[in-house]
Formats: structure tokens, C-alpha cells, sequence
């Protein structure tokens, strides 16, 4: 993948969520197999192991957006939350579930990354988006960092995974 990394042994265990059909699950079989593979909607979770340069793992659970997601969160070390504009999926939607999500005690303080996906179709401009979801009361003790991402430009993915090791650093 080209991404730096730090000589650990332990996987780093990333959280993967955000509301169904989003783009979680090819986003993370892109990371992890390095090309963009046709999806079924997922039941309950997928994990694979993403090998970093020198050494590092992410361990990384694709957890759907269901009442049973909280059983995930123990040991987490990051977040990344992927969400898309479109019918069903509303800001206020979105707000309202990243506040769950980041005021739960097993969360708390972890960095996040927030994704704005299928970029394609709704071309939604990133530097609004954690302004316009008004999150400033969960993400003030908290690294984080925001990027677009697309299937269409795989180079966005590999941006957004840079920016995920880079925030185990910060
Ligand atoms: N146009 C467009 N479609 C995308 C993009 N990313 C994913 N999709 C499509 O959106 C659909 C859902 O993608 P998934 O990756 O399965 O979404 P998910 O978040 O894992 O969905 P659940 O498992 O149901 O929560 C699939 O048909 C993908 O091919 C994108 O960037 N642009
Ligand atoms: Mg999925």
C-alpha cells in the first residue's frame, strides 16, 4: 500500500461503520485487496487484516448500522465513519448517529475519520461536512480528519487510508 507505519506486533482494531450501503464494505475490500469488488448488502460484520508498510495490521470491522453494533466497540483503537448523501440518509441522520456513536464510553476520545462517500453522485464539498453536521461538542477532545471518497478514483481511497495511519500518530 505504500503507507508508513510504526514496527508493531498488536493490530491496531479499526471500527468501520456508518449507515447501510454507504460504501463500507467496497472500501474496505479495496483496502485490503487493492481493487474495487461487487458488494452484497452486509448481515452483520466483515473483518480483514490490512497490512501497512513496516510491519503494522490494521484489523478492521465492517459493522453495519443495526441495534447489535455496539457488541463491536470494545478494544477499538480508531473510527472511521462512512457516510453518503442520498434518499434515505439525511445530515441530521448522520449527526444524530455519530453523536451515539462518539459519546459511548468504549469510544470516547478515539480518533475518527470521516468519509463522505459516492463523491460521484452527490459531490457533496468536504470542507463543509463536519461544519455542516455541527459536531464540534464530539470531535473537541478527539484526533480527527475528513476526506471525499469514490470508487470511481481509488487514489481517494488510498488518501483516506494515509490519513487514518497518520491519525494514530497525532
Ligand atoms: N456510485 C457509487 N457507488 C458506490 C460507491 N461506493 C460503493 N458504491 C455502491 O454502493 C452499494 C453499497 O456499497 P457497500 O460497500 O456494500 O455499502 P455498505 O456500506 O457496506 O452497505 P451495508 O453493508 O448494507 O451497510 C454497492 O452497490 C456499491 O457498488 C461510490 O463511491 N460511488
Ligand atoms: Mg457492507
Amino acid at each position: 500500500m505504500g503507507v508508513a507505519c510504526s514496527n508493531q506486533t498488536i493490530p491496531r482494531k479499526v471500527l468501520l461503520t456508518g449507515p447501510k450501503g454507504s460504501g463500507k464494505t467496497t472500501l474496505l475490500y479495496y483496502w485490503s485487496m487493492n481493487t474495487i469488488t461487487e458488494t452484497i448488502p452486509t448481515e452483520s460484520f466483515n473483518i480483514e487484516t490490512i497490512k501497512v508498510d513496516i510491519g503494522g495490521q490494521l484489523l478492521v470491522w465492517d459493522v453495519t448500522d443495526t441495534a447489535r453494533r455496539r457488541q463491536f466497540y470494545h478494544g477499538t483503537d480508531a473510527i472511521v465513519y462512512v457516510y453518503a448523501e442520498d434518499q434515505n440518509t439525511t445530515q441530521a441522520k448522520v449527526r444524530e448517529d455519530l453523536i451515539t456513536l462518539l459519546t459511548d464510553r468504549d469510544l470516547q476520545n478515539l480518533p475518527l475519520l470521516l468519509l463522505t462517500s459516492k463523491t460521484d453522485i452527490s459531490g457533496t464539498p468536504m470542507e463543509q461536512s463536519e461544519e455542516t453536521l455541527n459536531l464540534s461538542s464530539v470531535l473537541s477532545k478527539r484526533s480527527y480528519a475528513c476526506a471525499q471518497i469514490t470508487m470511481t478514483d481509488t487514489s481517494t481511497y488510498d488518501q483516506a487510508l494515509k490519513k487514518l495511519i497518520d491519525l494514530f500518530y497525532t
